[in-house]
């Protein structure tokens, strides 16, 4: 349809008012929407931009409130598109106040001449998509209706205040603000009596300067908050100097960062640091005065693993206590409700310094709810106070509020945003909506967003947006839709990374938890900038995966498919091996894989503490084979765990696992031997199998002076250590003993043969690839030999094994196998349980505190050696935080009849 046609229809719909016709329309003039006006109009598309407030700002524009300011680093917090702009403008301050920054944004829009496509004091109050000419139709309560190919809302995520849910408030005959909305003209505040509820960001940073000038202040707090001081200032000389050498890397560096700002990923984890060692960290941040510094530097486990967490809270709570004077002031300001980081912490100026002034009182309203406003002020339950005005910092409704606020949105076959949104919102990538064709938003639900420093996620939003257009407007593409597949595989992807966070460990807008209610889960995406950025841009690379796009003279174009379909942290491990760019691991021959998987491994952190580490031999079939002996703290005597590493027969020792035989030795209470057996080639087929065979018989004889509890042992293995500890149970029911209480084979090789599904589906990109397997079966064993039961096992006797736990991974050339040795041994009477892991790759169980998603797999691996073991199943590890993934519940095999 032509665009004279479509004005045509346009304005035969809005029954005879005029239609204001452009190509895109953008609503709100903030951060986002003045950038994506600029670059919309630089790439030659008609625009108007609709706002609400009667000038530009958004954010900046209704947040005036006395001590607003920004809360991450003002030379990280700009605009970087334009260099020339860049230069164009000094921040005075290292975190600059409202009015500098709203100075700011009208300084770019003079700059770049934005206002005159900006319509002022306009509100959008309906959107509707018409099939029939491709277009958006958006209703305004000032002016003309406008009619947009495209409809893009760059409406914040902390735009629509919250109504503050208390009985009584128009009953109040004071005056009263909300940080939210803070009025334009002077609010006088000297000498009065001033009540402020809510203590998040926007109350700690009001709080300190309502008390200089108040006669007296109630603060009413239900919930504590993390608040660090801001020590601000003159901008840090050091990040300063780090931008100025090298402005163009400075900014790439963010842009790929976890958060937005460039500060590198942190190795060490908690429990490798002495308590000096993370105190002085700890004070480091706390002189830094820096929210993304304590929220990334500090331990790599800090923001993953609630032990991790709780090192640093406590820290925290040090600083409240000796801060604030009055000990029961002091017990009431300290969070202890939620991991920090979880919820939004807050960067202050004297806040817990303020509780030491005479004028001020808190009350905590989880001792005194707040019953009533009343004509002169507030009652709680057990109180009363008079109040001549009264703050509401009570927050928003965040990430959906603004959105929504539009309402209806009325998307393909006359469907509702908002019912489509019932449950939670639904997105591909943060930006778009299934059912809702050319409808994008900035920083949208399921985008990196508020977890970011937002001029970043906001700057590669809009280039992202208009890029697309840009580039079907030249392929003649005039619709785009995400499809439900490409939806349904973001919401998996976005719940398997808020599974690394501890964000759904506290009450937060972030999850919706503050509106009552409102669908909950986390909003957000927790992945990082870097790795959503590099997302983005793999659904470009792939042709537009998960969108649907349309044109009049073009072929329709779908890929359909997921674009994340590892699980987080695995996706992370595998683009770092592939950015080393490694030849075949084969290549590398025997003994240079050997070495290469030795250095490889020295840069492992070695793992969690245990009772005690022991070494020794034990008397091979051919000579002495080399163990070490892993003990857990607890009183034993320990029930033991024969433990075979894996390697494809030719790699590792004894050691090659450890921070696996550490963690399961801390999961199961147990003791772990690691054996350290025969490898080819120097040793072929079947010097391994004996090998294991002869190490779980001695260590089942010689049980006691392990310090192990006598009787049956238990084997568990991974890979081709799966491999022998399967084999070592055939050969124990075979050869009348050990007895053995149960297996653990965690992606096990069981059979010879290579035609299964998973051999191909994985044959490469998973670190393991079908070329290596292919490779250590020739240095393992003959053509000939293949098919013994002593190295494919699927091929033995499985009636009257020892219970199994067969844990397979999705991106795993074994899976398949793997999967069938637990049917079989199922069909044969054997009791199996099953854990079939999403999203995971070979090495995904034994990489602890590397592949944090694991953590789950191996709770419910512990939890099945300790019922075959005839032990209850509670062993806590610290990782409670770590829900297990239900949806990768073990699966048990039922008995095939017959
Ligand atoms: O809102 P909040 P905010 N009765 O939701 C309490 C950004 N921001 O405006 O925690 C009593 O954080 C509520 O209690 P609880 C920043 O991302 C940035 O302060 O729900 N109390 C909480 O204490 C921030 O996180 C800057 O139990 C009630 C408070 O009100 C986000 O905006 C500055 C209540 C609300 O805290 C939101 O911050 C300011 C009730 N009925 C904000 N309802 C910068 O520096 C709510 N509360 C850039």
């Amino acid at each position: 349809m032509s665009d004279a046609m479509v004005a045509a229809s346009a304005s035969e719909a809005t029954s005879g008012g005029t239609t204001q016709q452009v190509d895109v329309a953008v609503v709100g003039a903030g951060f986002a929407g003045l950038y994506l006006l600029h670059r919309l109009r630089r790439a030659g598309f008609t625009t108007v931009t609709l706002e609400e407030a009667d000038d530009v700002g958004g954010t900046w524009y209704w947040n005036r409130y006395p001590g607003a300011r920004c809360d991450i680093q003002t030379i990280d917090y700009t605009y970087t598109f334009d260099p020339e702009l860049e230069s164009g403008w000094k921040w005075s301050e290292k975190y600059a106040t409202q009015p500098e920054i709203l100075r700011y944004l009208g300084f770019v829009a003079d700059r770049y001449d934005l206002r005159r496509d900006i319509r002022f004091r306009t509100k959008v109050t309906a959107a509707t998509w018409s099939q029939a000419v491709e277009r958006w139709m958006l209703k305004t309560d000032n002016g003309p209706a406008v009619s947009c190919r495209y409809y893009i809302m760059a409406t914040g995520c902390l735009s629509a205040p919250k109504p503050p849910e208390i009985d009584g408030v128009k009953d109040f005959k004071g005056e009263i603000y909300f940080t939210g909305r803070w009025p334009h003209e002077e609010v006088k505040l000297a000498g009065k009596r001033i009540a402020v509820i809510g203590t998040g960001s926007s109350g700690i940073q009001s709080i300190p300067l309502i008390a200089e000038q108040a006669a007296h202040l109630t603060v009413f707090q239900r919930t504590p908050n993390f608040a660090l001081p801001a020590h601000n200032g003159p901008a840090p000389v050091d990040r300063v100097t780090l931008l100025e050498n090298d402005r163009v890397s400075y900014r790439e560096q963010a842009r790929m960062s976890l958060a937005g700002v460039p500060w590198p990923q942190q190795m060490a984890v908690s429990w490798q640091l002495s308590d000096a060692e993370r105190r002085e960290r700890f004070e480091k941040a706390w002189a830094a005065g820096d929210l993304v510094y304590i929220l990334t530097q500090l331990w790599a486990d800090q923001a993953v693993d609630v032990d991790g967490n709780a090192l640093l809270a406590e820290l925290f709570r040090e600083k409240i206590r000796a801060t604030v004077k009055d000990p029961e002031t002091a017990e009431a300001l300290i969070p202890y409700d939620h991991p920090f980081g979880a919820k939004r912490p807050c960067l202050d100026t004297n806040y817990y310094a303020t509780y030491n002034r005479p004028n001020v009182t808190l009350v905590n309203l989880r001792q005194e709810p707040i019953k009533s406003i009343t004509a002169s002020g507030i009652n709680t339950e057990t109180r009363a106070f008079d109040a001549d005005v009264i703050v509401f910092a009570t927050g928003f409704d965040a990430m959906t509020g603004a959105i929504m606020a539009v309402h209806p949105i009325t998307g393909r076959g006359g469907k509702s945003l908002s019912d489509v949104w019932a449950n939670g919102p639904q997105t591909y990538l943060g930006l778009t909506v299934a059912g809702f064709p050319n409808l994008f938003m900035i920083t949208g639900p399921g985008s990196p967003s508020v977890l970011s420093n937002m001029a970043v996620s906001i700057e590669q939003h809009v280039d992202w947006v208009v890029d697309r257009l840009i580039a079907m407007r030249e392929a003649g593409f005039t619709t785009i839709e995400a499809t439900e597949m490409a939806q349904a595989g973001w919401a998996r992807h976005m719940a398997d990374c808020s599974m690394l966070t501890l964000h759904r460990l506290a009450n937060t807008w972030y999850t919706g938890a503050n509106v009552p209610g409102k669908a909950q889960g986390v909003m957000p995406y927790t992945g990082g900038v870097g790795p959503y950025r590099s997302i983005c841009n793999e659904v470009v690379g792939r042709g537009m995966l998960g969108f649907k796009l349309t044109g009049p003279n073009v072929a329709e174009q779908c890929n359909d498919g997921e674009i994340v379909r590892l699980q987080p942290d695995v996706r992370l491990v595998l683009n770092m091996l592939a950015d080393l760019k490694l030849p075949p691991l084969e290549s590398f021959g025997s003994q240079g894989l050997r070495d290469f998987v030795a250095q490889f491994n020295a840069s492992r952190p070695a793992g969690r503490p245990v009772g005690e580490v022991l070494d020794g031999t034990l008397p091979g079939p051919d000579g002495p084979l080399p163990y070490r002996l892993y003990r857990p703290a607890t009183p034993g005597p320990h029930p033991i765990v024969v433990y075979f590493h894996g390697g494809g027969w030719v790699l590792g020792d004894e050691q090659a696992d450890e921070p696996f035989c550490r963690d399961m030795s801390r999961r199961t209470g147990m003791i772990f031997v690691s054996v350290g057996y025969r490898h080819a080639p120097e040793h072929r087929f079947p010097a391994a199998a004996e090998d294991a065979y002869a190490a779980t018989r001695w260590i089942a004889d010689h049980a006691g002076e392990l310090g192990g509890q006598p009787g049956p042992v238990l084997v568990a293995g991974w890979s081709a250590g799966g491999n022998v500890a399967a084999v070592a149970c055939q050969l124990a029911q075979d050869r009348g003993g050990p007895q053995i209480a149960g297996q653990l084979l965690v992606c096990p090789v069981t059979d010879c043969r290579f035609d299964r599904s998973s051999y191909n589906d994985n044959a490469a990109g998973y670190f393991l690839t079908r070329s290596l397997m292919y490779w250590f079966w020739d240095l393992y064993c003959s053509p000939a030999d293949r098919t013994d039961p002593r190295v494919s096992p699927l091929r033995g006797k499985l009636t009257g094994l020892p219970p199994a736990f067969v844990v397979t991974c999705e991106f795993d050339p074994l899976r398949d196998e793997g999967i069938a040795y637990a049917e079989a041994l199922a069909a044969a009477g054997v009791p199996v349980e099953q854990l079939q892991a999403r999203g995971h790759f070979h090495s995904s169980f034994t990489m602890v505190d590397v592949v944090i998603t694991g953590v789950s797999g191996r709770v419910q691996m512990a939890q099945a050696l300790r019922r075959f073991a005839g032990l209850p199943p509670e062993r806590k590890q610290g990782d409670e935080g770590v829900r297990p993934d239900r949806t990768a519940a073990p699966r048990e095999i039922s008995v095939a009849a017959g």
